[in-house]
């Protein structure tokens, strides 16, 4: 049975013939269901998720007033992982203003290391080995007194890279000799029976083995003295089928914002305020977990409020994509951070060229570029152009030469931010963008005192000679920050806005058939086998072995499926991944796709008929059967 996350949601069959407005419908339908829940899935507003988080939230607390320090891992591959350096840079920032560094620290693990932080490459998801040595570096065995808090995400039940974390911590724990227990939890968005039964090639066991491992060691403890925790609550097939960095995303960052947002307030109350709208003379956890997702749930339908002028930029970015220009986006701390995790996606889902989408970061507080990032691995901006992504890499090397074919995207929230675009950007991009080139302007803004300045700003800003090439467009929330120094708000709505602006612009360009992904890269065991679903299901074929020799017939350029060699048929699917990566070869799918419709002789002259038509999804509508 096919998982949730891999599963066509039925709202948005319609993705790919609908214009920008229809898509931006469409995608708030598919957003809403993060809140309204899925068919008779359990969803994040039923008391099975909301008693395991507020338990889990009660045993971390438990543990910290015992005396341990904690160490909150969280980790996981692609998106996943870049969720969780987003959140755990966010939250060690204002542990430290508060000072109780030393009691809670927070550390993110992504496969691949921090050049995946920026950059697409799906590929170490599947890296046991890897998975391993990265957790092994959080443990500390010298201090009886610190404990891990591991937060495994794995949207689609499926990584390897997770499933190999947890197997490592569920032996230490239940070792005969174990001087500690840490706290293991598991963050998806599948039923548990619907985890990934598929053997891990390379390994002994299935993700699905692993979890119910556990868990059986879930239910074999006391609730309020549990160490092992299944955070699943069903967000609904994605509105790009298997784009799990869409509403998985979001879901991955509200709920883990939530459990840690409660577990520093249900700690020290008074250092982390909650800052809801809402009653807030509401006490108990469960009370205050509900507001919490009652202001993200506000947040969703106040950015949706906004589809008219966000339409016109999606129009824009789709022209940009189309004609193999770009879309650059510029914001400072963390919300330029949203930017180049949604950069970074557009290679793997949609087979964009390294710099067909791309972030900047502005500077803040006397740093630049990689400093902002607070990232273990340090400044990367010397391994290629991809890594480049400070203010000045934007000003000066990207805006000179900029065509008026390029969308630009800056967003900022704040008064102080405001005016360091106006002394910083504005003069180079008087400088240097072209009449009508697509500029856009988005800003955050609250209903308080402060943000009327802000918007009195704005108007006069937008009303001088200079910028009236800039799109400004207002984002009015009712709350920003879930606790003082915490943004989450404007982040998860920039979130929603810049995801709708890579996919409805790539939908736009062609690169998606109905609601699924045409043009993905091969680069990982998971977009093996989803391209051959992808291929069994738009080529009517019914048939998933048939799928596969198309793709590897694509793969090796293989004229017929009647030729290919039982040694290559033979392969594990790594081999076929190794090959892909090793020969740098393109368009894979969309050529397996094409092969299958029977009317080319040859993968190489499909690959004649791209270089004619870029468009694959015009190219698929001549030649799949009807
Ligand atoms: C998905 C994104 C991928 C996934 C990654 C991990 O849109 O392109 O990078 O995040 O494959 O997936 P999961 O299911 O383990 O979180």
């Amino acid at each position: 049975m096919t998982s949730i996350t891999e599963k066509v949601n039925e709202l948005s069959v319609d993705l790919d013939k609908v214009n920008s407005l229809g898509i931006l419908r469409l995608l708030r339908q598919c957003d809403s269901q993060i809140f309204s829940g899925y068919l008779d899935y359990q969803s994040i507003v039923d008391k099975e998720i909301e008693e395991e988080v507020i338990l889990l939230v009660e045993r971390i607390v438990e543990q910290l007033n015992q005396g341990f320090s904690i160490n909150v891992v969280s980790t996981g591959a692609g998106t996943s992982g870049r969720l969780a350096f987003f959140i755990s840079r966010s939250f060690n920032k204002i542990l430290k203003e508060k000072g109780y560094e030393n009691q809670v620290k927070f550390n993110y693990l992504i496969a691949g290391g921090d050049l995946c932080l920026t950059v697409g490459m799906e590929g170490a998801e599947d890296n046991i080995h890897q998975a391993v040595n990265d957790i092994k570096s959080q443990l500390n065995q010298e201090n009886d007194k610190e404990i891990i808090v591991y937060i495994g995400i794995t949207c689609g039940f499926s990584a390897p890279y997770v499933a190999a974390q947890l197997d490592f911590l569920l032996n230490e724990n239940t070792k005969e000799n174990a001087k500690k227990q840490h706290i293991i939890s598991l963050m998806g968005f599948n039923p548990i029976e619907l985890a990934r039964k598929l053997k891990i090639e390379k390994w002994e066991y299935s993700f699905n083995d692993i979890v119910e491992r556990l868990n059986k060691l879930k239910h074999q403890q006391e609730s309020k003295s549990r160490n092992y925790f299944i955070l699943n609550p069903i967000f609904g097939p994605e509105p790009l089928t298997g784009s799990t960095r869409m509403k998985s995303g979001s879901g991955t960052k509200i709920l883990i914002e939530l459990i840690f947002s409660l577990v520093l307030n249900h700690w020290k109350s008074n250092e982390f305020k909650l800052q809801l709208n809402g009653d807030h003379q509401q006490h108990s956890l469960k009370s205050k977990y509900y507001l919490i997702l009652k202001n993200y749930e506000q947040t969703c339908r106040e950015t949706y409020y906004n589809i008219e002028p966000l339409s016109k930029v999606i129009e824009s970015v789709g022209n940009s994509l189309k004609k193999r220009s770009h879309l650059y986006y510029l914001a400072p701390e963390s919300l330029g951070i949203v930017g180049f995790i949604d950069a970074s996606e557009t290679l793997p889902t949609f087979g964009a060229r390294p710099l067909d989408v791309c972030g900047f970061l502005m500077n803040s507080s006397g740093e630049e570029g990689w400093s902002v990032m607070n990232n273990r691995e340090g400044d990367l901006s010397s391994v290629s152009d991809q890594y480049k992504i400070s203010q000045k890499d934007f000003t000066n090397r990207v805006l000179p030469n900029t065509t008026q074919d390029d969308t630009i995207v800056i967003s900022i929230g704040s008064i102080q931010q405001l005016n360091q675009f106006k002394s910083e950007i504005v003069p180079s991009l008087i400088q240097h963008i072209k009449p009508n080139q697509s500029v856009n302007l988005i800003y955050f803004k609250q209903d308080n005192n402060d943000d009327k300045i802000l918007d009195k700003e704005i108007t006069e800003l937008s009303n001088s000679n200079f910028t009236s090439n800039i799109n400004f467009i207002k984002i009015q929330l009712s709350n920003s920050e879930i606790i003082s120094g915490l943004p989450c708000f404007y982040e998860i709505s920039l979130k929603w806005i810049l995801n709708s602006l890579t996919t409805g612009g790539f939908v736009l360009a062609g690169k998606v058939y109905g609601n699924r992904m045409i043009d993905l890269g091969l680069t990982n065991n998971k977009l093996f086998y989803r391209s051959c679903g992808i291929i069994n299901s738009i080529m009517k074929l019914n048939d998933e072995e048939l799928a596969r020799k198309y793709l590897i017939c694509s793969v090796y350029s293989i004229n017929s499926i009647n030729d290919i060699p039982q040694e290559i048929l033979e392969l594990p699917v790594y081999r076929h991944i190794e090959y892909c990566e090793e020969s740098k070869i393109k368009s894979i799918v969309p050529v397996a796709l094409l092969l299958a419709s029977g009317k080319f002789s040859s993968p190489s002259l499909i690959r004649d008929e791209i270089c004619k038509q870029p468009i694959i999804r015009l190219l698929l509508d001549q030649h799949k059967p009807k």
